[in-house]
This record gives structure tokens, C-alpha cells and sequence, in this order.
């Protein structure tokens, strides 16, 4: 088995060099998927190194909206998908058609989106935000008086009480980190009473009240680099867990919930990843006039931060 696996991380190596690709890899990809990246990161992070990077063909192992936030920062690019069925059901809770018609009932508001949206969407927003900065960019609204922030109906209870601004939001939220649940942390810290509990926002408010600190994923992996804490009880997407222990061997990392699992992250493989730099697919491209539009908001929000 051992023996399997390093034959064809060896073979991604050859080709990737012959194809002068990168590949780059969500925190919450499969272990085996973390092991052949060239770099790992949240989806902002991952779309800032495919602009920057001198390779012309980009591996993305992620979801489909990670994919095209890189194709509209890198139109030049290639971008391809090991499996272009994995997709974010959050992301896919509101449609272009559904934001249109929420700001034409509220016309004199600007308009904020998660990361977590199509390209479609992403073009008639003012704003993108990821869960890093969504805070950040609220705050930047300070002269407007009425705010749309879709889609995820939790990361949106948790900006306005961060920010004590009133938000219109959308019916949206994550499967996967709607399945911690208050209980999960209760019983963790229960088993580890030094460990401090980090958690994602777009989990549960009750959940999110009982966190030290509620972060993205790339402000957890910075948290667990710069703690003194040894231990910490983590409410996200487990994957997160493989990239935490990694690089930071003399701490514990417990999940909150088992169950905290995106089966849409896990449709990417090793042999997957192969295959697509074999046949150079699935290629991830966004029409032009709506990469365009995107993108301002995503420059927007680049400019605030
Ligand atoms: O933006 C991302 O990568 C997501 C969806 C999660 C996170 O907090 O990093
Ligand atoms: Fe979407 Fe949730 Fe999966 Fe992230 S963990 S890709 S928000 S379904």
C-alpha cells in the first residue's frame, strides 16, 4: 500500500514538472491530497498564488467556486479541477436569479458575499469577504445604512454581532459544519479541560459562544503556530486536523465532531489528481463579462484588507 502510494506521488512529480503545473490544495482535502501539494491554504490564499505563481497550468484540489475564484484572479491561466463534481452545497443555496431579486427588494443596499458563491453570483456583489475578513469589510460599510450578506446565515449572525450591524441575509448554511453541535464541544472539553476550543463561524451559534476564539481556517493555522496552548479542540472540516498536526508536532489537535466531514472535499485522489495533469482536465474557465464583474468585487474587498 505504501508502496502504491509513493509510486504515484512520484509519477504527479514528473509530470507536474513536465507540465509546468502547481498544485494547490484546500485545508480540507484528504491526507494523501495535502501530501502532494505545493502549497495549502484557504480559498484566498490558494487564488493569490495562482495569480502570482510563474506556472502556467494550476492544479486545484478544492470545490468548484475555490476553482473558478482562481480562473477569474487568473484568467491567462489554466485551471483544472481533478474532479469537477465537487461542488459546495452552501454555495449552491443561492443562485444569480435569487440575489437579483433580494436587492431589487432592497435597492439602496450594498451588497456583500461570502466567498462560498459562483462566479455568477460573486458578479452582482459590491463586496466578497472570506471568513477572515468578513468583520473587516462590514465594518468598511460604516456609511451605509443597509447591508445584504449572503449566503451563510451563520457567518452572517456572527458579523453582526461582531460588527452590532443589522444584516439582510439568505437562508444559507454549511452541512458539514452544521453537524457540530453544542454537545460535541461540551464533551471535548470534558475529555481536555487545558485545550482551548477554536471553531469556524460558519458552525452553529451556540456553538460558536462557546469557542476561545472563532477563526477561518488560515487564522486557525496561524493560531496554532503562535499559542502557547499544547492542546486545542477544533470545530471545522476535519481535514484541517492532518495540516495542524503537521506542523505542529509537539501539540494535540482533537476534532469536535467526527461527523465534520465535506464529502465534496474528499471526491479529490491522488489518482485523480494524475489523471487530470494526464489529460490536462477538468478545466475550470469563467466567461469573460462575468469574470470581469467578479472581480471587481473581489479587488474591493483586497482593497479593504
Ligand atoms: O475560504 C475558505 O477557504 C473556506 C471556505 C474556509 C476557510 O475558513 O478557510
Ligand atoms: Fe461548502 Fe461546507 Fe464543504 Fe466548505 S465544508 S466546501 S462550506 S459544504
Amino acid at each position: 500500500m505504501v508502496k502504491a502510494r509513493s509510486v504515484l506521488e512520484e509519477k504527479i512529480k514528473e509530470l507536474k514538472k513536465k507540465r509546468n503545473a502547481v498544485i494547490l490544495v484546500h485545508n480540507y482535502q484528504l491526507p494523501e491530497v495535502q501530501d502532494v501539494a505545493d502549497f495549502r491554504g484557504d480559498s484566498l490564499e490558494l487564488s493569490r498564488i495562482a495569480a502570482k505563481t510563474e506556472a502556467k497550468l494550476i492544479v486545484f484540489c478544492g470545490v468548484y467556486f475555490m476553482a473558478e475564484t482562481a480562473s477569474i484572479l487568473s484568467p491567462e491561466k489554466t485551471v483544472i479541477m481533478p474532479d469537477k463534481h465537487a461542488g459546495c452545497p452552501m454555495a449552491n443555496m443561492l443562485t444569480a436569479d435569487d440575489l437579483r431579486k433580494l436587492k431589487s427588494e432592497h435597492p439602496k443596499a450594498v451588497v456583500v458575499g461570502y466567498v462560498n458563491t459562483s462566479a455568477e453570483v460573486k458578479a452582482e456583489l459590491d463586496y466578497c469577504c472570506t471568513s477572515t475578513n468578513a468583520v473587516a469589510v462590514v465594518n468598511a460599510l460604516k456609511d451605509r445604512e443597509e447591508i445584504i450578506f449572503v449566503p451563510d446565515k451563520y457567518l452572517a449572525d456572527f458579523v453582526a454581532k461582531k460588527t452590532g450591524r443589522q444584516l439582510i441575509t439568505w437562508n444559507a448554511f454549511c452541512p458539514t459544519h452544521i453537524k457540530i453541535l453544542p454537545e460535541d464541544v461540551k464533551r471535548e472539553k470534558k475529555f481536555h479541560p487545558f485545550a482551548k476550543v477554536i471553531v469556524h463561524p460558519e458552525c452553529l451559534p451556540p456553538v460558536v459562544a462557546m469557542a476561545d476564539a472563532v477563526l477561518s481556517t488560515s487564522q486557525m493555522a496561524k493560531f496554532a503556530r503562535e499559542t502557547e496552548a499544547k492542546e486545542m479542540i477544533v470545530g471545522t472540516e476535519v481535514g484541517l486536523i492532518y495540516r495542524l498536526k503537521k506542523d505542529n508536532p509537539g501539540k494535540e489537535f482533537y476534532p469536535a465532531s467526527e461527523r465534520a466531514v465535506c464529502p465534496n472535499m474528499k471526491r479529490t485522489t491522488q489518482e485523480k489528481i494524475l489523471w487530470s495533469l494526464e489529460e490536462l482536465k477538468e478545466e475550470v474557465k469563467v466567461p469573460d463579462d462575468i469574470r470581469k464583474r467578479a472581480k471587481k468585487a473581489i479587488d474591493r474587498m483586497l482593497e479593504i484588507i
